[in-house]
């Protein structure tokens, strides 16, 4: 690789993530996949003439770059024994559990931290090659963690960013990681390390000071190579005047209401929407639901759960054995308290359309979030933000990311206290409408003003875009 003034590229700004905000078909056709990133970022991009460099979702496949109304999209390619190695195995099966919590086991496998180098590798050089002279690149998430590093050794031209999505662990958990360091030393790479909350930037201060030799300066640290790297917490968001939008719409509010009349008009109806994922917590707050039926303390004549469990990473061996165990939760459940035509529990594993998504939130008076770790999670945010009607009660877990904003209107919960989970559940289920409307009224405030575009405005600022 030369860094020679002819071999740089034209975008000013650039966003590495795992994956583009394109998918490729089988067919060799690009689909839009919108998710919260790509809604937050892409306006900023395209004014720039900004580029995305990620994965298209499909292994083995090699598709050309290509320009889409003013944002560059650079795939990198990765094969299907590195999406194995590198992002089922050391992302997501090394990597994930570690970073919440030990939830379940990490596995360590020396292979696939080689396929996680060499496929960073290959991230930062599709970056070096798109980033024109002094761009600015913003690095995602776990899966690039050597990123920083790489691209600066190629482009020590560029201002470069990273934000994790997920918790940043304890020194004493992080420890465990055989490679604890390289992965300290690629983060250093950046000017500016964003985490999702101040508990996470803390572990990383002090995980970096112990293990390199970077040292504390201010709220930020001074690089082993004397660069200021500035560490703060970006907490991320959701495009909340959007979302309220769709829930003030009148089809939103018809749905939502036939929804409730489809479930047999109960009195109460619960909802948990997650990624199906063992760190969510889906089989706590299933118990303490069991429970709360079986002592009377709910009828299960006039209650109702949906769970919206979206598939995910079922390739990775925790996750079909945790959907068995919930799956056969559920249909304990409803053998238990439910009737014919009537169980308690609706249990959806497919992914719902996004517009009905909104009218469930709408239509369920508890939200359940109850995750063991969770960076931030989106899911607590939505749920204020599709409630105009101020109505609504949401139970949340303390070691999510929302907590720390939401914990004036939440009924906050420790998942791994059962029947602190069922009293709140009973709490929230029972609350009277003015608590309902002073909860939600100050999770309201925070989440309406605080959305995703602030969030990247503000991780912008800090890397020295305006
Ligand atoms: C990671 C971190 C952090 C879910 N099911 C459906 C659906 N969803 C959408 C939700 C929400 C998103 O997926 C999930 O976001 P979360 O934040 O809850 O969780 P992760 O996927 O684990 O995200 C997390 C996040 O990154 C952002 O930084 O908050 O802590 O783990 O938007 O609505 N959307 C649709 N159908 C579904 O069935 N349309």
């Amino acid at each position: 690789m030369t860094h020679a003034e002819d071999a740089h590229g034209s975008s000013d700004l650039l966003v590495v993530a795992n994956r583009l905000p394109f998918d490729l078909d089988a067919d060799g056709e690009w689909h839009r996949s919108p998710g919260g990133l790509v809604t937050a970022l892409e306006p900023t991009l395209r004014a720039r003439g900004g580029a995305w460099v990620g994965w298209p979702g499909r292994p083995d496949a090699d598709p050309e770059p290509f320009d889409d109304d003013g944002l560059a999209i650079r795939p990198v390619p990765i094969s299907a024994d590195e999406v194995a190695a590198y992002y089922e195995g050391f992302a997501n099966a090394t990597l994930w559990p570690l970073y919440h919590d030990v939830v379940a086991t990490p596995r360590f496998e020396r292979s696939w931290w080689e396929a996680y180098r060499r496929v960073n590798e290959r991230f930062a050089d599709a970056a070096a090659g798109a980033a024109a002279d002094g761009a600015t690149v913003w690095v995602q998430d776990y899966q690039l963690q050597l990123v920083p590093q790489m691209l600066r050794e190629r482009r020590p031209d560029l201002r470069i960013g990273f934000f994790l999505h997920i918790p940043f662990p304890p020194a004493e958990l992080f420890a465990q990681l055989p490679w604890r360091r390289p992965v300290v030393e690629g983060l250093l790479g950046a000017d500016v390390v964003g985490f999702q909350t101040a508990g996470g930037a803390e572990n990383f201060r002090h995980v970096a000071t112990r293990l390199t030799d970077a040292t504390r300066d201010g709220a930020g640290l001074t690089a082993p190579d004397g660069r200021a790297v500035a560490v703060d917490a970006h907490p991320i968001s959701v495009d909340s005047s959007h979302l309220d939008g769709t829930a003030r719409e009148p089809d939103t509010a018809k749905r939502a209401e036939a929804l409730r009349h489809e479930l047999g008009d109960p009195r109460t109806v619960l909802l948990g929407v997650d990624r199906l994922d063992y760190t969510k917590g889906i089989d706590v707050r299933l118990q303490a639901f069991a429970e709360v039926l079986g002592s009377g303390r709910l009828d299960p004549a006039g209650t109702v759960l949906i769970q919206v469990a979206t598939p995910s990473r079922e390739r990775v061996e925790h996750y079909a054995e945790m959907r068995d165990d919930i799956e056969l939760t559920v249909g304990r459940i409803n053998g238990e308290y439910g009737a014919v035509g009537r169980p308690v529990v609706h249990y959806v594993h497919q992914s719902t359309p996004r517009d009905e998504l909104v009218a469930f939130y709408r239509a369920a008076d508890v939200m359940l979030v109850t995750p063991y770790r969770d960076g931030m999670n989106l899911v607590a945010k939505e749920y204020v933000a599709s409630r105009p009607d101020g109505d609504g009660a949401l139970v949340l877990s303390e070691f999510t990311g929302a907590a720390d904003e939401l914990a004036e209107g939440a009924y906050l919960v420790n998942p791994h206290d059962l029947d602190g989970v069922a009293d709140a559940i009973v709490a929230a289920a029972s609350q009277d409408a003015d608590e309902a409307r002073r909860r939600m009224g100050r999770m309201r405030e925070q989440v309406l003003e605080h959305d995703v575009e602030r969030w990247a405005a503000g991780f912008l600022e800090a890397l020295g875009v305006t």
